[in-house]
């Protein structure tokens, strides 16, 4: 593509300028690797998620270790968030290519940087609607999160691979540090590599002197012209660059201490930027949406409260007195919420395996669980019979060795192992067995 050749000069004078020992292909690479990794955590991690809330007919999932989605998605939040701070270094190593000229040189190139202008877009959106998620911000776009983050995460994937593929030769020319940097400690510039235009400054300096007017863009020249010579001694360079890669790495390793505790109990104490905060709320346990939030202050205190059993038409009405009177099983479980919080309590109450056992249900069936709670995403969960069957499952009645509180689903909630607590649905209604 054509552009006035003074426009040209720019693109190609503010490249120049922006020059600095950490922008090179190496420092791409490098950085390259860390996000890839973490997209690649954060895809695989991020399908688990959505497939053990959203099933297709023959999967089965795990159910130990208990802790096992409170792994995978604390591992999604929390490369997730260490994105930030190696996306934004990568863009700052790249930078200067948004100036290349002539910006566009041939077809392949052009859909290499549309491909990469896709791949940073969707990225962006896709980690910052992440973000808002863990802190609850779903009202500031206006479209379901859930949805959105889920095909974007097709797109993110998806331009990284044209990604890889568009950029192979430069990714294994630089993989290894000993290929990448000379005995001087300076980055190897390949000739491809180089831009294509810095070998013809000459051409573009005989043409500006016909042309240095007034105007914006004349004194622009002249600013720009004025800028000393960018590059460092070598020295200098190789301080540079690792204080560059030293800033990143304690950016992120920050950022990891300072949230990753809201997953993970081993970092409670340095927990500051985590949305949830282990041992808030009633009963030390954290509440995303309470009873009065959900309506449901009064069915639940009501004395008329029953938990029904289904079967078909074979059914059982169980007043609180009644799951009482069952074998009570005691477990520690975590809450494992899909923002990437989680915490571990002791949860006290009948199997569910016995209740739905009362109904007749067989070996292999699903269970509907409703709440009283009525038109919200979470009123209606399905529970696949591998974690139905599963001796940790219970129908809690008691949180820590107390009554549970109205806020964490009084009188009796769903708890259960490796599942994401949106399915540990509060305030029960009705268990239907589905043969
Ligand atoms: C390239 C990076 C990322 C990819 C590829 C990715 C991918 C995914 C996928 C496929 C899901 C499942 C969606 C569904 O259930 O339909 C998911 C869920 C989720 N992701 Fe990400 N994600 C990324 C980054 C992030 C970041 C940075 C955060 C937050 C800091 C985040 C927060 C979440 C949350 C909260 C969920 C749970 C959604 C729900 O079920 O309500 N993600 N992610
Ligand atoms: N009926 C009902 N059950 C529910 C919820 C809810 O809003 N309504 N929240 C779910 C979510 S998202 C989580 S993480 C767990 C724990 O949420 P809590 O902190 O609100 O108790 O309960 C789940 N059970
Ligand atoms: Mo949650």
């Amino acid at each position: 593509m054509l552009l006035p050749w003074r426009l040209q000069r720019l693109l190609h004078q503010f490249r120049h300028a922006l020059a600095a020992p950490s922008r090179n292909p190496r420092t791409a690479v490098v950085l390259g690797r860390l996000l890839a990794s973490a997209f690649l955590l954060c895809f695989a991690t991020g399908l688990y998620s959505h497939f053990i809330q959203d099933p297709l007919p023959w999967m089965v999932f795990p159910t130990r270790p208990s802790w096992l989605y409170q792994i995978t998605q604390g591992i999604h939040i929390t490369s997730g968030i260490l994105c930030f701070p190696l996306i934004f270094a990568k863009l700052y190593a790249v930078f200067p290519e948004l100036f290349q000229t002539p910006p566009i040189r041939s077809f392949a190139h052009f859909l290499e940087r549309a491909s990469i202008a896709l791949f940073v877009a969707s990225s962006l959106v896709e980690i910052t609607i992440g973000l808002l998620n863990t802190y609850q911000f779903y009202s500031l776009f206006p479209f379901p999160f859930r949805q959105t983050h889920y095909a974007l995460s097709f797109v993110v994937i998806g331009s990284l691979a044209i990604h890889i593929a568009v950029k192979l030769s430069t990714i294994t020319k630089y993989w290894r540090k000993s290929d990448a940097i000379d005995a001087t400690g300076n980055v190897v510039v390949h000739e491809q590599d180089a831009d294509a235009n810095l070998d013809q400054p000459d051409e573009l300096r005989r043409r500006t002197g016909q042309h240095q007017d007034a105007g914006i863009t004349g004194r622009l020249f002249a600013w720009i012209d004025a800028t000393p010579a960018p590059l460092p001694p070598q020295a200098k360079a190789r301080t540079s660059r690792r204080g560059f890669f030293a800033t990143v790495a304690i950016a992120a390793a920050g950022l990891g201490i300072l949230t990753a505790g809201q997953s993970f109990r081993v970092l409670d104490i340095t927990n500051v930027f985590g949305a949830r905060k282990n041992g808030t709320g009633p009963q030390g346990l954290p509440v995303n949406r309470t009873a009065n939030d959900a309506k449901v202050l009064e069915s639940a205190m009501s004395k008329d409260w029953r938990l029904t059993v289904s079967n078909g038409t074979a059914s059982k009405v169980y007043d609180y007195p009644a799951l009482q009177a069952m074998p009570q099983y005691e477990v520690v479980l975590p809450i494992a919420c899909v923002e990437g919080w989680s915490q571990y309590a002791r949860w006290k109450g009948p199997r569910l395996s016995d209740l739905v056992d009362s109904v007749g249900a067989p070996a292999g069936a699903s269970v509907k669980i409703s709440s009283l709670e009525k038109g919200s995403s979470y009123a209606v969960t399905m529970m696949q019979p591998e974690f139905v069957r599963d001796d940790l499952t219970l129908v809690a009645l008691e949180l820590d060795g107390a009554v549970l509180d109205i806020d964490h689903g009084y009188p009796a909630r769903m708890i259960a192992p490796a599942r994401p607590g949106v399915l540990q649905t509060k305030w029960l209604s009705t268990l239907e067995v589905l043969s």
